[in-house]
């Protein structure tokens, strides 16, 4: 029988845990580390086995006595950020009197304006000669405050501050959110879909490292600071990438989460802790993680003796408690806690009704921020997150703060208003502050020339986008003329794409540039060879003898390694490409991206990526491998991809092409690197590239083809068959362009129907052409009309016009208007299957039987050929007239 005691005995508790106190007075914390490590393994030794958990309790994770001193004037820095406050609340509220519903976020930026300033007096940094700079992911719809602070640092003036949210107002205004396509001298990052701030940053870190590790960028500092919202870390991109950051030692990267415990319609985790939950997480991914839960006052009395009691009490209280003590009473705080501990009657009694109200959380507390971040900076070896508890709308009083509405605040009333200056002690007259004017203090105070000697300290104002790489030239034709001669081996187009990266990479000037980046793919794209050309960049180099090593391909990683191989990770590699492809504006580095990827994968999995690349600025190439919804075969469904250029339309910078031949990807290519990076335009690419093998013509002659491949159309083949009574024009793209030369040698046998071939490169450019031409000619009533490209290349031609891609029947359909003859359009419509791609080409009624018919048809209507031709048509091709519409089946 045990004779053990049913549970611990009291005074058995309390003498270990006084021996414990005993030691770390005398010893230190790290003596009280050791001696538990022991403990602790000395207990599992005897069969304690403890629950597994990764958190901490819920207190700060600095002690106070680790706590550095704080290096600032205290004082100046909370005038500084009181003003700040009041003109970031002002411009919203200013911006909603005049124009209901342009909106603004208020609350937001109340929580989190002592991370931001604590950070912009003392750990920001500026990109200067000696300073590589910090780059600084704000939370989008904190942009308020970033704003206001631009105002008070003279960089915005009121003009602007009045015109938040009116950007199309008379000298223009401020954007909502942080975007660089609409205010390219300030933002830098736009982050406010929410989530792909938090991955870019991951990756932007990692990419700094890689920049260094090949040389390309000095190891002189530099760190990036992700602000993010705890709602936010719902969105699987936020946590999605933070293993790597881990395995990658990105001790350069910090994550602040604005632990405001509200997203926007109510608690984040109102029947938990999201503070407790995300320490779990990070934790275990092995991040750092600084909690910074409670301000200063509450040092003492967690130091008292009933510390251990009240933390025990806060430990188990909700986030959903919480916000309720934000807007409730003193003596309702104080009864929630009676009744979860009478024990702590005498301690409440102690504690005044606003300090029980405010329960202060370190977030608003200058002292803990600022020795979270400094322990951050200094952390070696692994990323830091900082998990900050602030309140939602902090300073609003009754106006909104903690209140589920907060969100969406964005009117005040006056008496609001002088709630809200009495609380910040803003010198506005009682007359003004109902109109809520922007206020800056005069530039002798002692505030405002701290504030300016502190940016000036830490290498000057941000946020602030700064361009300074020089331009480069793109490559010569004497790098790319083999791709015009032709050649009659059969190769697809993805071979060609990898080729030319090849002979990029090894060019004297630009061969650095080249980043290649894939989601584990390079195999099924052919660019294996790569490996031992240029290596995978890993920042440990190659630390075992790979499986495949006496293969010449094998799987070469090296510290000094050129392609971001990212593994199965999508919206990661779109990262990588987004910080590859900006680097000119972040670090004055031209890296020239490429990120080939399973098209199918691309815009539909990473749209939201792909619009912000366009935000961005970003420059490079998004190559969409293995393309075509017939040309990619026995995968099926889920990877034949007929859209994504469709998808890609919708982005204004981004130039879609759909080459068919080795040289109109070489003239694209070189061209797209003349208008990114020798004439600096905010522009980048979409490419498909295929996996059919055939035989690669030789740039037609014609001083024309360059100018047509690039403007989307050309012609490829005109008929030999002058004086031909029937004419048809047949468009190709793409694979398919094959299949159209087929049915127009078909065409001229057969049925001597003369055909010229046109090989349509960029429907999207074609309209984008048509559109700007058609509105030009709208607000030019009564000037020369211009016409639209694809018009002057079709309306003087004779015949019908048929177009054939692989790709949804929108894209020819969509240049309709300006093509006088009108168009009869083949595609893609529809889910794929897998087969060969013969059959899906019959399936999908792309094939050169199909392209033959539709001329044949066109033919007809016009009266130019009888309807039985057709009809015998059809028969000697085998086309079925109850075949399922694939478009539906
Ligand atoms: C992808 C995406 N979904 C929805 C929104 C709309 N939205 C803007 S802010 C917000 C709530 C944010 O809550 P949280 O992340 O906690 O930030 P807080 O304002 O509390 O600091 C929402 C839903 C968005 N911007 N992006
Ligand atoms: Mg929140």
């Amino acid at each position: 029988m045990s004779t053990e005691p049913e549970s611990l005995d009291e005074q058995v508790a309390q003498e270990w845990l006084e021996a414990l106190d005993a030691l770390v007075d005398e010893g230190g914390v790290h003596i009280g580390r050791e001696l538990l490590d022991r403990l602790s393994d000395r207990a599992y030794e005897r069969g304690v086995r403890l629950p597994f958990t990764a958190n901490t309790p819920y207190i700060n994770t600095i002690p106070v006595d680790e706590e550095p001193e704080y290096p600032g004037d205290r004082e100046l820095e909370r005038l500084n950020k009181s003003t700040i406050r009041w003109n970031a609340m002002a411009m919203v509220v200013r911006a909603n009197r005049e124009s209901d519903g342009v909106g603004g976020h208020i609350s937001t930026y109340a929580s989190s304006a002592n991370l931001y300033e604590v950070g912009f007096n003392h750990f920001f940094h500026g990109r200067t000669d000696e300073h590589g700079g910090d780059q600084i992911y704000f939370q989008g719809h904190a942009s308020p405050g970033i704003y206001a602070r631009a105002f008070v640092e003279g960089r915005l003036n009121e003009k602007d501050l009045k015109n938040f949210r009116r950007e199309l107002a008379k000298g223009g205004g401020l954007s909502s959110y942080p975007h660089p396509w609409l205010m390219p001298e300030f933002w830098q990052f736009p982050t406010v879909s929410m989530g792909l701030g938090p991955i870019m940053a991951i990756y932007q870190a990692w990419f700094n490292r890689y920049l260094e590790d090949r040389g390309l960028k000095p190891d002189n500092g530099g760190h990036v600071w992700a602000f993010l919202g705890d709602g936010e870390c719902d969105e699987p991109e936020t946590l999605g990438a933070i293993g790597l950051a881990v395995r990658e030692n990105l001790d350069n990267l910090i994550f602040v989460i604005n632990c405001n415990l509200q997203r926007l319609d109510g608690p984040v985790r109102g029947n938990g802790k999201i503070i407790q939950e995300l320490e779990r997480i990070f934790r275990g991914a092995g991040w750092n993680v600084i909690k910074v839960i409670w301000g200063s006052e509450w040092d003492p009395v967690f130091e008292s003796e009933y510390g251990g009691r009240l933390i025990q009490v806060l430990e188990n209280a909700v986030d959903g408690d919480y916000q309720k003590f934000t807007v409730e009473s003193g003596d309702y705080i104080r009864k929630w806690f009676l009744e979860r501990d009478p024990e702590l009657k005498p301690l409440l009694d102690t504690l005044s009704d606003e300090q029980l109200r405010k329960i202060k959380r370190g977030g608003h507390d200058p002292v803990k921020v600022h020795a979270a971040y400094k322990k951050a900076v200094e952390t070696e070896g692994r990323p830091t997150v900082i998990l900050a508890k602030t309140v939602k709308g902090y300073g609003l009083g009754e106006a909104g703060e903690g209140k589920n509405i907060t969100h969406q605040q964005k009117k005040m009333n006056e008496d609001e208003l002088r709630e809200f200056r009495g609380n910040f002690g803003i010198p506005i007259t009682d007359d003004e502050v109902a109109y809520a004017p922007f206020y800056k203090p005069d530039e002798q105070t002692a505030e405002m020339q701290y504030l300016q000697a502190r940016r000036a300290e830490l290498g000057g104002y941000l946020p602030r986008r700064d361009v300074k790489a020089p331009a480069i030239k793109a490559p010569s034709d004497e790098l790319i003329k083999e791709f015009f001669s032709g050649n009659d081996r059969a190769v697809s187009t993805t071979m060609v794409l990898v080729r030319i990266m090849s002979k990029l990479l090894r060019d004297k000037k630009l061969g650095d540039l080249i980043v290649p980046i894939v989601p584990d793919e390079a195999r099924t794209f052919g660019m294996d060879g790569l490996f031992r050309q240029v290596g995978i960049y890993s920042s440990k180099g190659q630390l075992y003898e790979p499986v495949d090593s006496d293969n010449l391909l094998y799987y070469r990683e090296a510290t000094d390694g050129q392609i971001l191989e990212e593994g199965i990770n999508e919206a990661g590699s779109m990262a990588s490409f987004l910080a590859a492809g900006t680097a000119y504006a972040t670090h004055g580095i031209n890296t020239i991206p490429f990120y080939v990827f399973y098209s199918m994968f691309g815009m539909q999995r990473i749209g939201d990526l792909v619009w912000l690349a366009g935000d961005i600025r970003c420059k490079g190439f998004l190559v969409g491998g293995t393309a075509g919804r017939t040309t990619l075969n026995g995968e099926g469904l889920q990877h034949q991809d007929g859209h994504s250029l469709v998808l890609g339309s919708t982005v204004p910078n981004m130039l879609c092409y759909d080459p068919a031949f080795a040289y109109e990807l070489a003239v694209i290519v070189q061209d797209g690197i003349r208008r990114m990076y020798e004439n600096g335009e905010s522009v980048f690419y979409y490419l498909t590239v295929e996996n059919e093998n055939y035989a690669m013509p030789a740039m037609p002659k014609g001083k024309t083809v360059r100018d047509g491949i690039l403007k989307g159309m050309y012609k490829f083949r005109a008929s030999q068959e002058k004086g031909a009574k029937l004419k048809a024009q047949l468009l190709g793209s793409g694979a398919i362009m094959n299949e159209v030369l087929k049915a127009a040698d078909i065409l001229e046998t057969k049925y001597k129907v003369a055909s010229d071939v046109w090989s349509v490169t960029s429907y999207g450019e074609l309209r984008r052409d048509g559109l700007a031409v058609e509105r030009w000619n709208r607000i030019h009533p009564g000037s020369k009309a211009r016409v639209p490209y694809v018009t002057k290349c079709l309306a003087n031609e004779e015949g019908v016009v048929v177009a054939a891609s692989d790709y949804m029947k929108i894209l020819p359909d969509s240049l309709l208007k300006w093509i006088p003859q009108g168009i009869e359009s083949l595609g893609t419509d529809g889910f794929g299957r897998s087969e060969t791609r013969e059959a899906l080409r019959d399936h999908f009624e792309v094939d050169a039987r199909f392209i033959v018919l539709a001329t044949l048809n066109s033919l007809a209507r016009e009266g130019k050929i009888k309807i039985d031709v057709v009809k015998k048509a059809m028969k000697d091709m085998k086309i079925a007239t109850n075949k399922p519409d694939p478009a539906s089946a």
